[in-house]
């Protein structure tokens, strides 16, 4: 069986100023994903460089860490089977231009710059706790049981 995973997952700025947190949170509900975590903040500017310090030499440093934090973000905590990967697939390709209708990225952006969403690298091995651990203390992970978890899972 797939292992159980926690991934990291954030709606951008552009993402809450467009309204689009509720259809983020109900895209990963409807999928049986589980909420473990969340929080409503704006970032400052430390913790946006540390979160995106895999980027700390690229050109577009500058403009992502200003952009990340222009505004409040929903940062979340997801809960699921092989959960990192499938997360990845439900946002889309980096660049919305280039992700498949039906992703989140592919149905709500046209601009790499405002793509919406964040969540972790299934190809970074690690980068999901790394990023849980910079948002969320321990005891904001909230363990509990979906009522439908049994019919999600065989
Ligand atoms: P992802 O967000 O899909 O994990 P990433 O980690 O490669 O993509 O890059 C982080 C963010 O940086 C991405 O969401 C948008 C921005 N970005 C990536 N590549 C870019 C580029 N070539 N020009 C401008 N912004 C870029
Ligand atoms: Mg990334």
């Amino acid at each position: 069986m797939t292992e159980t995973q926690r991934t990291f997952v954030m709606v951008k700025p552009d993402g809450v100023q467009r309204g689009l947190i509720g259809d983020v949170i109900g895209r990963l509900e409807d999928r049986g994903l589980k909420l473990v975590a969340a929080k409503f903040v704006q970032i400052d500017r430390d913790l946006a460089e540390e979160h995106y310090g895999e980027h700390e030499d690229k050109p577009f440093f500058e403009d992502l860490v200003g952009f990340i934090t222009s505004g409040p973000v929903m940062a979340m905590v997801w809960e699921g089977q092989d959960a990192v990967r499938q997360v990845r697939k439900m946002m889309g390709a980096t660049d919305p231009a280039e992700s498949a209708p039906g992703t989140i990225r592919g149905d709500y952006g046209l601009d790499l710059g405002r793509n919406v969403i964040h969540g972790s690298d299934h190809e970074d091995e690690g980068s999901w706790e790394r990023e849980i651990d910079l948002f969320f203390d321990e005891e904001e992970l909230v363990e509990y049981e979906r009522i439908d978890e049994e019919w999600l899972y065989e």
